[in-house]
């Protein structure tokens, strides 16, 4: 409870922050799309007494956000702040694409629909450059209203993506449900390419099967050379990964592009 009223307190003190993590196309090299990561920028008292600033990662805060609902706000100002930043970038004519993450309490909650609506209209971002990641708990909870409030949100013209595909309980069954555009095959299997058969081949069907199904693959978690190597030639569209690119202040996005932008 100590820390979801820390959590309200930190949302009205403007303490969240967002981080970029570059998606690049793996046979051009070319950053396609950034996701939107919440941090949150916290000053605690170090063992000296000494005030020191920590960034937070979601895992230690997202859960208690989750459960208090605080999510409901902070993922709005998480969707505003980084529709507003893209459509920035895009103004300076950089044609990049910006995903946000989304909780189960956020799309379950009313009038979210129209938050989404309403956050690319005051940003003027267009709605086929945002794509939403939920991850496949998502159809676990209420399946019947996620998938209508999904679907609504398609009509939109914002793209769907599957976060951490593979990991979840009927994967496979989850693409009959809802229809998606992307599909973000889960860093576990990235980790083990090559050295383990079996996630080998599972990654390659992966691959195999966003292509048969029209739906772009992004592999996340990509750490060394090697992953690249094999993601490249089993034809997967684009990647994710410290290789790449580490999730990023605005400000690193900005250098990154340089003269591109
Ligand atoms: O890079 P990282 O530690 O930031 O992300 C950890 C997890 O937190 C990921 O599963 C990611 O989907 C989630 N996450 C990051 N930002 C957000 C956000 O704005 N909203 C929600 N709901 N989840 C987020
Ligand atoms: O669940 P989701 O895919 O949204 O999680 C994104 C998280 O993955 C972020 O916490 C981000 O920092 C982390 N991440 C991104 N690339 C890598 C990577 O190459 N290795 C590891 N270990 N984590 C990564
Ligand atoms: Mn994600
Ligand atoms: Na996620």
């Amino acid at each position: 409870l100590e820390l979801q009223a820390r959590l309200r307190q930190a949302l009205a003190d403007r303490e969240f922050t967002l981080e970029y993590q570059p998606v690049v196309d793996l046979e051009s090299s070319q950053v396609t799309a950034v996701e939107a990561l919440v941090r949150w920028r916290r000053t605690e008292e170090g063992d000296d007494g000494e005030a020191v600033e920590r960034l937070l990662l979601p895992e230690e805060f997202i859960g208690a956000a989750e459960e208090s609902g605080l999510i409901v706000p902070l993922g709005e100002w998480v969707l505003r702040e980084a529709c507003a930043k893209v459509a920035l970038w895009r103004a300076a004519e950089w044609d990049i694409g910006l995903s946000v993450n989304l909780s189960v309490r956020q799309i379950l909650s009313s009038r979210f629909v129209e938050t989404v609506a309403d956050a690319l209209e005051e940003s003027g971002l267009p709605a086929r450059v945002l794509t939403l990641e939920v991850d496949e708990e998502v159809l676990l909870e209420d399946p019947g209203e996620a998938v209508e409030r999904l679907s609504a949100l398609r009509r939109l013209g914002v793209r769907l993506a599957i976060d951490d595909f593979g990991m979840g309980y009927a994967s496979l069954a989850h693409l009959r449900e809802l229809r998606v555009d992307e599909i973000k095959i889960d860093p576990s299997f990235v980790r083990d390419l090559g050295a383990d058969g079996t996630v080998t081949l599972l990654t390659h069907t992966i691959v195999r099967l966003g292509q048969d199904l029209g739906v772009q693959v992004v592999a996340e978690g990509i750490e060394r050379p090697e992953q690249l190597e094999k993601l490249r030639s089993m034809g997967c569209g684009h990647g994710q990964g410290f290789l790449v690119a580490r999730p990023m202040a605005a400000e690193g996005v900005e250098a990154l592009v340089g003269g591109g932008a």
